[in-house]
């Protein structure tokens, strides 16, 4: 049995600008929670801390393009989030929410400790700005070229292609993600985390310390970064949205959203303890205390580099032990991407997937992207499930409790005396919990959850090979005691799965009727479910995912993508400006359709009769394809009646109805939306 021990352990704090993905879950949050789950029932003390991420630009221009204020962005998706987390059995201590006053709180005044003691550089740089949007530019505000990897779509804090984190003026061609335009340099004041000030304590930390143990993707890219040689790091920006700088001349600035989301960490675990009546320093500050922060790889150098310099900086905290980054998980063959609506979102899968947690858990523990991206497919999704939760995992829960039931009326019979096989079952079974967490500790979560199916593969076997159901007839006594050491199989399962299928265990725990058993009882006990104890009766556990439902997943993510490339079909570029004198020419009126006909042997073209309230007149219009004549008699369109007459197929077209295109390529009218007098003047 491990010695109790303190753990805080974090899960990177989502943006709060849309639902969780599975990638999401795979990289981070499932990870997390076995691992959390995993060491409350080992008996630590746990505090396992998340919330949502709420300031930073991704909200600001998710709120802009809504036309709807940050707040409400953030309202709305932390309420989303937040719920999901819970339906899907993420047990989170406290999810928290940077807009929290205590957040704003503790941030600030992290701040203002590192600015008193002299911890910032404070610096007059040209920052990017654009001049029609009156902005500076920072972060996602700004795109251009990657300067390490060429990737033309890189973001002012970050190039998702190679994960190099950038500094807005280091893009090359940068432009506005607000107008479009090339941006220019303006001065502006800024604190800075002098990170080369750190360097040697990085040095000595990571690469020197016992970081070895770290996982190679991690250890990798902190030690080029600091290899590359580190600068300081602007701490704060001009923008209106986020926490304000605390100290004389921050006035209009606020904290850089990489400054006070780590600090998330911290005041999430305030919070808890407040509500808890326990003290949250312990779990921050006591150097006995393990801070292990759960993220996926964009998120390594902010979790390794930038958060332990500004909690050396303060000086009074821990820092982290670990930092399991994973890898990305793809979607049948694609990067996920949420501006695609390529994504298998959380909430969609609570619903068309109701009480089946535990097999998406599943699939993503077996298949998660720990050494190298990987890809999730429904496939695989069906297979995990189908061959191993429900022809594995299931299948030898219900034949120990179909069994027991029909042979005994669900009472544990007694065992008399052991085979070989027996005793060797019975010793293989106590050898599990130290496999499953040796795997754990390594953060080898994909490892672990194939150890745990392997235990159920052994009773599985056990049972095949024993063959009970034979044995009934002619040997009472040997029945008796395969199925009691079934029994107890089953009854480790019930324990030693909880970190990986929660609801499962529950549920298992409910058929055995048992909730005694510890972890480490697995390995010390002799009997983890005494003979005469009564279980209930059978409860299938998995069950069977068809084609069909695989089949309309696929359907509709298809569906989505499509809509989604519909949707954000290039929008063309405005065309050069006119002056007002230019646009009072046209002349733009309401009128009335009063007749129409096809022209003959065209596909595309009506010919209309128009009262314009000056005269009634024809036009020759190309909306064949999306109306038929009888559709249009009678409507309210927008014309433009000064245009000059031309002949189209030999009839005279006496100006233009204005019209749009949907996505789907059906013209649409522009017209008034009341019933007005042909002839009134649109300006
Ligand atoms: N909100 C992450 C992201 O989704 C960011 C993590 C913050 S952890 C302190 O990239
Ligand atoms: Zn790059």
């Amino acid at each position: 049995m491990n010695t109790p021990k303190r753990y805080t352990i974090t899960a990177a704090l989502p943006y709060t600008n849309g639902p969780i993905h599975i990638g999401h879950l795979a990289g981070v949050y499932v990870p997390a929670d076995i691992y959390a789950r995993y060491k409350r029932l080992t008996g630590n003390d746990v505090a396992f801390m998340c919330g949502s991420d709420e300031h930073g630009v991704p909200i600001t221009i998710k709120a802009k393009k809504e036309g709807v204020s940050p707040q409400d962005i953030v309202d709305k998706y932390h309420a989303i989030i937040k719920k999901s987390f819970e339906d899907f059995g993420i047990t989170f201590d406290n999810y928290s929410r940077t807009s929290a006053k205590i957040h704003h709180d503790t941030a600030s005044a992290f701040f203002k400790t590192l600015y008193d003691k002299h911890e910032f550089v404070e610096e007059v740089t040209e920052q990017l700005y654009d001049e029609e949007a009156n902005q500076f530019l920072a972060d996602r505000f700004v795109t251009g070229t990657c300067p390490k990897c060429g990737n033309e779509e890189a973001y002012g804090d970050q190039c998702e292609n190679c994960g190099s984190s950038l500094n807005a003026t280091d893009l090359i061609n940068p432009k506005s993600a607000i107008t479009g335009n090339v941006p220019t340099l303006k001065e502006t004041k800024h604190w800075f985390l002098p990170l080369n000030k750190h360097e040697d304590f990085l040095k000595e930390w990571i690469l020197k310390g016992h970081k070895k143990d770290w996982k190679p993707n991690v250890y990798g890219q902190v030690k080029s970064w600091i290899d590359d040689g580190l600068r300081p790091r602007a701490v704060t920006r001009d923008l209106d949205w986020g926490i304000p700088v605390p100290i004389p001349g921050g006035e209009g600035k606020v904290l850089y959203v990489w400054f006070d989301a780590p600090i998330g960490y911290i005041s999430a675990t305030k919070e808890w303890a407040e509500k808890e009546g326990k003290d949250w320093e312990p779990y921050w500050k006591d150097q006995d205390t393990k801070l292990v922060h759960f993220i996926g790889k964009d998120n390594i150098v902010f979790h390794c580099i930038i958060f332990p310099s500004m909690l050396k900086a303060e000086g009074s905290y821990i820092l982290p032990d670990n930092v399991p980054a994973n890898e990305f998980l793809n979607l049948e063959g694609n990067k996920l991407s949420t501006s695609k609506n390529w994504a298998v979102w959380l909430p969609d899968y609570l619903e068309d997937f109701p009480n089946q947690q535990d097999v998406l858990r599943y699939a993503l523990t077996a298949n998660a992207p720990e050494s190298k991206d990987n890809d999730f497919t429904w496939k695989d999704f069906q297979a995990r499930n189908n061959n191993e939760l429900v022809a594995i995992f299931g299948n030898f829960i219900n034949r120990v409790v179909v069994l027991t039931n029909k042979y005994y009326d669900g009472i544990v019979p007694e065992a008399s005396e052991y085979t070989k096989v027996d005793t060797e079952t019975l010793a293989a079974v106590k050898a599990y919990p130290a496999v499953i967490e040796s795997s754990i500790e390594r953060y080898r979560f994909r490892e672990a959850s194939q150890e745990l199916m392997n235990l159920a593969r052994l009773g599985n076997k056990y049972l095949a090979d024993e063959e009970p159901w034979k044995l009934v007839k002619t040997d009472e006594a040997r029945t008796k005691t395969i199925m009691n050491i079934a029994l107890q199989i089953a009854s480790a399962l019930a324990t030693l799965c909880e970190p990986f299928l929660p609801f499962t265990s529950e549920k298992l725990k409910g058929i055995l009727n048992t909730s005694d058993n510890s972890w480490s009882s697995i390995s010390t006990k002799d009997v983890l479910i005494p003979s005469g104890h009564q279980i209930g009766k059978g409860e299938l556990l998995f069950s069977k995912i068809e084609d069909k439902t695989i089949q309309e997943q696929l359907d509709k993510l298809e569906a989505s993508k499509k809509a989604n490339e519909a949707a954000n079909k290039a929008v063309e570029p405005q065309k050069d400006l006119i002056t007002f004198d230019d646009f009072t020419k046209l002349d733009i009126r309401v009128g009335t359709i009063l007749e129409a006909e096809k022209m003959p042997k065209t596909k595309k073209l009506l010919i209309l009769k128009v009262d314009t309230g000056i005269d009634i007149r024809t036009i020759v219009s190309g909306i064949a394809e999306s109306f038929t004549p009888e559709e249009v008699i009678g409507k309210q369109v927008t014309v433009l009646v000064n245009l000059a007459p031309r002949a189209l197929r030999g009839v005279e077209s006496e100006g233009m109805i204005l019209m749009t295109e949907t996505p789907e390529g059906k013209l649409v009218f522009v017209n008034p939306d009341t019933t007005v007098n042909s002839g009134l003047q649109i300006s």
